[in-house]
């Protein structure tokens, strides 16, 4: 399976969050290259290239799913926070400003002071803006299109990864939260639709198996019976919709999730699209779910059960231990290849 990935993707690294207290930034650039060593040592079943597509013109993409007012946001937060006096650390709300606090005429954003804007496109305090975060948010973007390009000429049942970050599901049209800031998985269905079939937006299925509900992405396409976004998630939880309790292991997991497949298989999609989150696993720091690391590679099976050329794009998963064997095993249980064999060889071969 082909990779693409970048290395300005690492360059988003706020030193802390909140989330209660503080504490230290959990969405951590080691994320990727922890997957990326994972992959690397499979040459066999991964092939990895940084090589993108800098053709693609991303700010066409972006604004079929963003509004410009807030795509200029991300791009001037930091340097307007800093020359205000802001800390130079990172863009950090502390004030939400409620539509009630705001202008009633017509007014213009770039007007707000920056404390203001920081809280006007933000929903959380988990997604502070440093110098170099808009290079790391555009560089994910160009991973997933580039990957996004690649789908078109894969046959049914084979994949393409997009491995970058920040995330993008939870990244609604003129907000950022949820570690994420431009939703890549929407962009890439608006791209692959309308760069692929300019006359006829022909069907596209989102699987959402993040431990949390991609709003973003729902939203987005809401009101398009053209994609179908199918969402497995914890219930009650942030921020918050329900299907799966806390508890759920492998084999309720996979229950729902072939319970999906069904769905997607009876829409009959051109494309699949992935929003591959693994902070379902028994020990991710933020989230309830239980599944284990060989419960991934049941995961990757059923998926490919779907049998669609497929883009798998890279979204949450906390557990710094657990997060390269996770994503390796859905992608290698969605190619076929069986990482538990590989292991026992490994280990009594
Ligand atoms: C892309 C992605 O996975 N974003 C997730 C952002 C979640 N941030 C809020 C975390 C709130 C943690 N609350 C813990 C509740 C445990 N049930
Ligand atoms: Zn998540």
């Amino acid at each position: 399976m082909k990779v693409f990935y970048h290395a300005d993707c690492l360059l988003h690294n706020p030193p802390f969050e909140i989330l209660g207290k503080e504490v230290p930034y959990l969405e951590t650039p080691s994320r990727l290259s922890i997957i990326q060593k994972a992959l690397s040592e499979k040459p066999g079943n991964f092939e990895i290239s940084d090589e993108l597509d800098n053709n693609i013109d991303l700010r066409e993409w972006i604004l079929k799913i963003h509004e410009s007012e807030y795509l200029d946001y991300l791009e001037t937060a930091y340097d307007t926070w800093v020359s205000d006096g802001g800390d130079e650390t990172a863009v950090f709300p502390e004030a939400f400003p409620h539509i009630s606090l705001l202008p009633k005429k017509p007014y213009n954003p770039r007007e707000l002071s920056s404390i203001a804007r920081a809280g006007l496109y933000c929903f959380d305090l988990s997604s502070p803006i440093t110098k170099d975060t808009y290079k790391s948010v555009l560089a994910a973007l160009r991973v997933t299109l580039t990957a996004a390009n690649e789908v078109r000429s894969l046959a049914a049942g084979e994949g393409v990864f997009a491995l970058c970050r920040p995330p993008g599901h939870h990244a609604m049209p003129s907000l950022c939260g949820g570690y994420c800031f431009i939703n890549n998985v929407a962009v890439a269905a608006r791209f692959l639709q309308m760069a692929t079939f300019q006359h006829s937006p022909t069907k596209l299925a989102i699987l959402d198996i993040d431990y949390h509900h991609g709003k973003g992405t729902q939203e987005a396409f809401y009101t398009d019976s053209s994609v179908l976004y199918v969402s497995l998630h914890g219930e009650n939880d942030y921020p918050c919709r329900l299907l799966l309790r806390g508890t759920t292991g492998d084999d309720e997991y996979c229950a729902a999730l072939e319970h999906a497949t069904t769905t997607i298989q009876s829409f009959d999609p051109a494309y699949l699209l992935v929003s591959l989150g693994v902070d379902t696993h028994i020990e991710d720091p933020i989230c309830d779910f239980n599944i284990t690391i060989e419960g991934y590679l049941r995961i990757g099976k059923v998926i490919s059960n779907i049998q669609k050329p497929t883009l798998f794009v890279l979204e949450g998963g906390y557990d710094l231990e657990s997060i390269g064997l996770n994503v390796r095993n859905v992608l290698d249980g969605f190619q076929g290849k069986n990482s538990l064999w590989d292991f026992f060889f490994f280990q009594y071969g």
